[in-house]
């Protein structure tokens, strides 16, 4: 039986929403901050989010919209200095308590531990990141993996994070189950062979989840129900009662 053993978190979009307020505007302030007139709005980020990784999307950037920007240093040196303007800006807005948990993410990751269920995250976001949401609303200690950013050589779609963690787990994948909120993410955790559960946002909700498991708007609260998109789930909230049944029955 596909027995629930442990939950995998994706950070961004999914344990909050951290990209039309967060990384979004900490790099419209390191570009600033270094002396460009270059400013994502919120729909053109919403185009650059299919490239994961922020230095990724930099130079996918720099290649497509601004061929012809010349700067002294090599384009990787150019963009890791922008990259790190953009980390401080984005830890400076984490730490300001701007962006706050989705709904339910505290409320479940408390349901894993009270049941015994093991808890991990697999990112594309940088670490320090990942240290200050988690330092902020949760602990740190929680998370017995933390895979982030350049910690795989290739970041979502590929399965790289999702295999590290099941590698440092050292559970079979049937026992998993992973929440995302993207494309890109289901894509990378169904190529590790991890079940699925989606919970969108604004810059995903028009993506194809059709191998998702479920699609749900948010984890959901008692209080403030969830909305089910995809899949078989007649409940209000997800904790660790109904995931369990969800495994035995549908997934
Ligand atoms: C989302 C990403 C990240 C962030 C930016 O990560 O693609 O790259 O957009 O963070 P996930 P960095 O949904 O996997 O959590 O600039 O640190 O890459
Ligand atoms: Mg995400």
């Amino acid at each position: 039986m596909n027995q629930l053993q442990a939950l995998i978190f994706d950070v961004d979009g999914t344990l909050a929403n951290t990209e039309r307020d967060g990384h979004r505007v900490a790099f419209n302030s390191a570009f600033e901050e270094a002396g460009l007139d270059w400013q994502w709005s919120v729909d053109f980020y919403g185009e650059l989010l299919t490239v994961s990784g922020g230095k990724e999307r930099l130079k996918y950037y720099l290649r497509q919209y601004q061929p012809n920007f010349e700067t002294s240093k090599d384009t990787t040196d150019f963009v890791a200095y922008l990259h790190k303007l953009k980390t401080k800006h984005y830890l400076q807005l984490l730490r300001s308590g701007s962006i706050q948990l989705r709904p339910g993410a505290k409320r479940l990751i408390e349901s894993a531990r009270d049941a015994g269920v093991r808890l991990a995250i697999a990112t594309t976001t940088s670490f320090p990141n990942v240290v200050a949401l988690l330092e902020k609303y949760l602990d740190l200690d929680w998370f017995e993996v933390i895979a982030a950013g350049d910690i795989v050589a290739f970041k979502k779609p590929a399965p790289d994070i999702y295999d590290y963690v099941l590698e440092k787990m050292k559970l079979p994948a049937s026992n998993f189950l992973v929440l995302e909120d993207s494309d890109n993410g289901l894509e990378a955790a169904i190529k590790a062979g991890l079940k699925t559960i989606i919970t969108v946002n604004n810059y995903t909700e028009k993506q194809d989840f059709s191998q998702a498991a479920l699609v749900v708007s948010d984890l959901g609260e008692p209080d403030q129900p969830c909305k089910v998109i995809q899949g078989n789930f007649d409940g209000d909230y997800l904790d660790i009662a109904n995931l369990r049944s969800l495994m035995n029955n549908y997934f």
